[in-house]
């Protein structure tokens, strides 16, 4: 009788946590770990193999980080989960550190993946381009200096159906969803980054101030997904160097267990409803270069008003020395 009541007391409890949970379309409280899409120490259980994870290029593992490139020139490295992710609602937390010696230059950075593709060894932060998915780019050196500049390091994110390509030169600005600047480089202490992924919304969260809080990166909405992709890492050094680490990884379902099916999600095709505006960079510009326009501006209308004037000027004087050579004559 005792374990009856227990049973039905137990059933209406958790009927009523579904039904607030459904209600108030939550489930905050019950963020889950997917052991299988994380990476955490000890990375190796026996030998050299990380169970559930394959890494390519340069990388490096030791007991307390993956090492994806060291502080030299040319080199690529990636770190990739070998389980599909078959749940449409996550949240993904990287620890990682970026180091080295140089105290002005240093790069290229490193980029997080949820793609297709995996253990591709490329061209975009050590990856393939043209990819399929999504990649959020923390991006250390700045290739560009035109007035789609940005203060670097910057974190961005780009959906990709794979028939865009990552401009490089641009530091992908074309492409960018969103982003925002990020001091994350050399730091003392471990640096965080959040990548949620709920309700076809991306928010980007930053951790990197040693506050032990998130703080916003960005959001945008009506970014299309599907599940079934891979979670990786890589990095690449080209003339300029740095150590770029990853720590752990940690990816949380967000789903409401039971309510999502993912094979319903399997077939969507990676697309973004919002792209960042291009004038928002046009704004990043100088104020300087804004002045010399304005100057410019300046004297060429100070020259039409002079030559107007000097015309009308010339006109009347003319008018002037006929009306004077008639009255003479
Ligand atoms: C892929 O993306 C490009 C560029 O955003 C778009 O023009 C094209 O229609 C997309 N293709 C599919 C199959 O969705
Ligand atoms: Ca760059």
């Amino acid at each position: 009788m005792a374990n009856i009541v227990t049973f039905v007391g137990c059933f209406l409890h958790l009927l009523l946590i579904f039904v607030f949970s459904t209600v108030l379309g939550e489930w905050n409280t019950k963020d889950y770990l997917k052991r299988e899409h994380s990476l955490v120490k000890p990375y190796q259980s026996s030998g050299m193999n990380i169970p559930m994870w394959d890494i390519i290029g340069s990388t490096m593992v030791t007991n307390n980080y993956i090492r994806l490139t060291s502080d030299h020139q040319s080199k690529s490295g990636g770190i990739w989960n070998s389980q599909p992710v078959l749940v449409k609602n996550w949240e993904l937390h990287v620890q990682f550190r970026v180091h080295g010696t140089g105290r002005t230059l240093y790069g290229d950075g490193f980029c997080i993946w949820y793609v297709k593709d995996r253990m591709q060894l490329g061209k975009v932060f050590g990856s393939r381009d043209l990819f399929s998915g999504l990649a959020i780019f923390l991006d250390t050196y700045s290739n560009h200096n035109g007035p789609h500049n940005h203060v670097h390091p910057y974190i961005s994110a780009m959906v990709n159906n794979g028939s865009l390509s990552y401009d490089h030169d641009a530091d992908g600005t074309h492409t960018e969803l969103s982003g925002c600047e990020a001091q994350f480089r050399n730091k003392d202490y471990d640096t965080f980054i959040s990548i949620r992924y709920h309700e076809n919304t991306l928010k980007v969260f930053t951790d990197i101030d040693n506050k032990n809080n998130w703080k916003e990166c960005f959001s945008v909405t009506g970014v299309h997904l599907p599940t079934g992709y891979y979670i990786g890492a890589s990095a690449a050094t080209g003339e300029l160097a740095d150590n770029h680490d990853v720590i752990s990884i940690k990816l949380y379902e967000l789903d409401v267990p039971g309510s999502v099916n993912p094979e319903d999600y399997k077939n969507i095709i990676p697309s973004a409803e919002h792209f960042a505006e291009p004038r928002e960079h046009v704004d990043d510009a100088p104020p300087a270069s804004w002045s010399v326009w304005k100057i410019m501006l300046v004297i060429i209308l100070l020259i039409i008003v002079f030559v107007v004037a000097g015309i009308v000027g010339i006109y009347f004087y003319q008018k002037h020395q006929e009306g004077n050579r008639k009255r003479f004559y």
